[in-house]
């Protein structure tokens, strides 16, 4: 499979807005990889391919994490983290997608865990930052990854705990994790 038909199949299973949003991912996470010296061939698939199972149905998304022994913690924190474990298992199932790394991209692009690499962080702030984004704070987080990835993935994850707790909804465990191993690293 080359990039396009790749494309061709994620534009399939996407709304428009949300095969738009991929795209700027695309663009991002290209940018933010030559950045900091990652693979940009495989933050491009990664971008690709991070949202492909977004509108699976939940109890498909379920089934597969549980059969695939992840994190059952995945399912129990909320619905919309489903589709980031979910997706890297039937990118690899449906559409062949072996490599690791991009797989663990794709895994982790929603939540973040600790011991993030480099691409982990390039797929998960390219989600956040694509130019397509405009929620409150973003523009902070768009000017600190010009600076520091570290400290912009930081930004991104206080401000996804702070809207969770704002709305009294559970914060997944390696969230704070993500959030914990960044802060702890930087401030030493
Ligand atoms: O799929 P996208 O919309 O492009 O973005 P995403 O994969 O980052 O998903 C965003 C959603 O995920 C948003 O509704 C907040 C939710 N989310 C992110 N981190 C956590 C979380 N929800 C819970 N419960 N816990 C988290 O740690
Ligand atoms: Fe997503
Ligand atoms: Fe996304």
């Amino acid at each position: 499979m080359n990039k396009d038909e790749a494309l061709a199949q994620v534009k399939e299973k996407l709304t428009a807005h949300r095969y738009t949003h991929t795209l700027g991912v695309k663009e991002t996470a290209i940018s933010l990889a030559k950045q900091i010296g990652v693979d940009s061939e495989k933050a491009e698939w990664a971008a690709i391919l991070h949202d492909y199972a977004k509108f699976r149905p939940k109890e498909e998304m379920k089934t597969i994490i549980l059969g695939e022994g992840l994190d059952p913690d995945f399912i129990s924190y909320g619905e919309e983290l489903l589709h980031a474990p979910a997706g890297a298992c039937l990118v690899r199932d449906e559409l062949g997608i072996s490599d690791a790394d991009i797989l663990r991209a794709i895994m982790w692009h929603t939540t973040g865990k600790k011991g993030m690499d480099g691409l982990e962080k390039v797929v998960f702030l390219a989600d956040y930052i694509e130019p397509n984004r405009n929620f409150p704070g973003v523009n902070a987080v768009r000017e600190e990854a010009e600076k520091d990835i570290d400290r912009a993935v930081i930004l991104a994850l206080s401000n996804t705990i702070s809207f969770l707790l704002k709305k009294s909804q559970p914060v997944f465990p390696k969230t704070l994790e993500a959030y914990n191993d960044l802060i702890m690293t930087k401030h030493k």
